[in-house]
């Protein structure tokens, strides 16, 4: 039975869309299974939304920022209530697993903590004047009407990295999630108002990139625009945001690499390979999309890998059993399985999967076999292209330094891996890597809030989401200065 929603939230009123058309959230796992039916929002939900965001802002930016944070914690220990129930609908609206759900919300609920208590630290810095009796310091000042676009493969936790921050920092936001995840959104929406957020603080609207994502990044009203999505709508993004002098924050595709060195814990390294390359189907901005290894080990590693992978269960997320889940959609379950067939044209050989699922119990939903390509070589398209599915290839390496080279060789920069007990291996890459995450001896997903998260290159614009970085996207530095001399002092020595 779907749920049928009133989804837009303007000015703390609920309302339906203003053209009354709909679009359908379906379960990815059983296309039979319909979720919810939302209302696409148009250009004239988001301008009442961006009003009523206008309408909040002078309030809000003049609530003391621990106050505004502790709306944070409140829905942080929601998400902490919670967290069954919302795991139980993100494995049925996104698909993911039920594991990898409850990560999601973790990551939200983490998040939210560490976001309250940036309400209290919120630093600038005090600084010397050089003139007597003359004070020095900066404070962070809210941009004003945040415009933030999440995707829909962290439902949660992406678009809390987006919220928290811009309301800490004394932000109002007009919020719009993906068109597959909008339930979950709805919930998230829904704690702050159990949280008594004031009216208009955060409004929301339901819909299409087109165009209801266009007409937020194009609002006059809007100060700044979060986005993150393709690297394809994160330029048109980028472009207009640039014509308008507006702030933009992006986070966009990647090309994510593992590297395997031949002194490297082959097991962990292969489990490493496993779940960076397969959790969520491949579908994270992180996920391990080519294997690295040095010609020493490639056979061995080949081997143990293709052995692991033949142990995946592949099924609904719901069911506790499995490992691979399905892929959120029919559009991007074709475009993964057109990128298979351009690896085979390329050369690359199938070694696992290869395919899709389509019969018995996978019938009714987006199954693809998780697919291990031999073969794979730097300049391929499959080595260059994000996927955002179950696919990966392994790429034949002779030392650290042709590792890093084929590393960076591709347009992207997000995450990064190495295996190795070599000290100077890792350093070498440490150093050599431009990629905005490294780890060494861990996979290329799972980063944690306290850190910046972002990329170099095309994965972003340079700003970073999470850590102390997040208030960046969504504060102008103000740097003031205080005179007490009581007479006029001319800076740079003027007489
Ligand atoms: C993403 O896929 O956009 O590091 C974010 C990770 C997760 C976040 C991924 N914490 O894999």
């Amino acid at each position: 039975m779907a749920e049928e929603h009133l989804d837009i939230l303007a000015g703390g009123r609920w309302i339906t869309g203003h053209s009354g058309d709909t679009f359908e959230d379906r379960n990815p796992a059983d296309r039979d299974d319909l979720v919810a039916v939302f209302p696409a929002g148009d250009t004239v939900d988001v301008a009442e939304c961006v009003e009523a965001a206008r309408a909040a802002y002078p309030a809000w930016a003049a609530t003391p920022a621990p106050r505004r944070a502790d709306y944070v914690l409140r829905v942080g220990l929601a998400l902490e209530r919670d967290k069954e129930d919302l795991a139980a609908l993100m494995a049925r609206e996104m698909g993911k697993t039920l594991k990898e759900s409850r990560a999601d919300i973790q990551e939200g609920i983490d998040f939210a903590f560490y976001m309250a208590g940036e309400g209290r630290r919120m630093f600038g810095v005090t600084t010397k004047s050089e003139l007597p009796n003359k004070f020095s310091m900066t404070l962070r000042h809210p941009i004003g009407i945040a415009g933030l676009i999440t995707p829909w493969n962290f439902p949660i936790a992406i678009p809390a990295w987006k919220i928290f921050p811009a309301l800490v920092s004394g932000c109002t936001v007009v919020f719009k999630p993906a068109e597959d995840t909008p339930l979950l959104a709805l919930r998230l929406v829904r704690m702050f108002e159990e949280a008594g957020l004031p009216d208009g603080v955060l409004n929301f609207v339901t819909g299409f990139g087109e165009p209801a994502g266009s007409a937020l990044v194009d609002h006059a009203g809007v100060r700044c625009v979060s986005f993150t999505g393709s690297l394809q709508v994160g330029r048109q993004v980028a472009e207009r945001c640039g014509r308008a002098m507006k702030r933009c924050s992006l986070e966009l595709g990647s090309k994510n690499i593992l590297i395997v060195m031949p002194d490297a814990d082959l097991d962990l390294a292969v489990e490493a390979g496993a779940w960076g390359a397969f959790a969520t189907s491949g579908q994270r901005c992180t996920a391990t999309s080519r294997i690295a290894v040095h010609g020493r080990v490639l056979g061995e590693y080949r081997k143990r890998l293709l052995e692991r992978v033949a142990t995946m269960k592949v099924g609904p997320g719901t069911d506790p059993g499995v490992e691979l889940a399905a892929v959120i959609n029919e559009r991007q379950k074709a475009r993964i399985l057109e990128y298979i067939e351009i690896g085979r044209a390329e050369g690359a050989t199938v070694l696992a999967g290869g395919h899709a699922l389509e019969t018995g119990e996978h019938a009714k939903g987006n199954f693809i076999a998780p697919t291990v390509f031999g073969g794979m070589t730097p300049g391929m398209r499959i080595a260059q292209e994000e996927i955002f599915g179950p696919v990966t290839g392994l790429i034949e390496i002779g030392s650290v330094e042709e590792a890093i080279e084929v590393a960076n060789s591709v347009q992207y920069g997000l995450s990064a891996a190495i295996y190795t007990h070599d000290v100077s291996s890792a350093f070498k890459a440490i150093e050599g890597l431009e990629f905005g995450v490294v780890y060494v001896n861990a996979p290329t997903i799972g980063a944690e809030v306290q850190l910046p998260f972002g990329g170099m290159k095309c994965t972003g614009n340079g700003h970073r989401e999470a850590g102390p970085t997040a208030l960046d996207e969504f504060t102008e530095w103000k740097a003031v200065s205080v005179d007490f001399s009581g007479k006029l002092q001319k800076a740079q020595g003027v007489e």
